[in-house]
């Protein structure tokens, strides 16, 4: 990667990814979550569902560059929460921590993928109450000016779509990611 990074001290981290996954996966028949423009594919955003009276919630999502060039992320922002900012979590010597991501390159014909544990989109402060099942608007923006919009869904506590009973959340074709 040639481009210069100038935030290398500090809390902030500017992540390259690796990637979680195989070949590129094929073509997914879950119209309800996923959503293609311009290259880049977001897949299953999801959203455990916070505990009544907590403002602050985490998304998870797949992010897939079918572009030629960097896909770079670099801000996250819901109608329904004050703020989003990308964060990664991770663990030493046995106690989690997260730091803020200033942002997410996604080589060429990658996927990034956002779950439990790893980089996550922190949402805080709340603006409505969002139950199970309930669904909001995200928009991605990247370092191009690309702007892409998703909808999360709002998924039983560290449930992935993937994973839920719902009919509606078909994926079907082993895309989960274990570590
Ligand atoms: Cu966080």
């Amino acid at each position: 990667m040639t481009i210069v990074r100038t935030f290398r001290k500090s809390l902030l981290l500017v992540t390259s990814l690796l990637l979680l996954g195989g070949p590129m996966r094929a073509e997914n028949t879950d119209m309800t979550l996923d959503h293609s423009v311009d290259g880049v594919l977001i897949e299953a955003a999801w959203s455990p569902v916070a505990p009544p009276g907590i403002k602050t919630s985490a998304l998870y999502l797949s992010l897939t560059n079918l572009g030629c060039a960097n896909a770079v992320l670099v801000s996250v922002e819901s109608p329904d929460f004050m703020h989003a900012h990308l964060h990664k979590s991770s663990m030493s010597g046995g106690m989690a921590t997260m730091e803020a991501v200033v942002q997410v390159e996604v080589p060429a014909g990658k996927t990034a993928v956002f779950e439990p544990g790893g980089l996550h989109v922190m949402l805080m402060g709340a603006k409505r109450s969002l139950g199970l099942g309930e669904t909001f608007p995200v928009t991605l923006g990247f370092q191009d000016g690309r702007k892409i919009s998703v909808i999360a869904s709002v998924t039983a506590p560290g449930k992935q779509p993937d994973a839920s009973e719902h009919s509606m959340d078909g994926h079907d074709h082993g895309s989960m990611h274990m570590n």
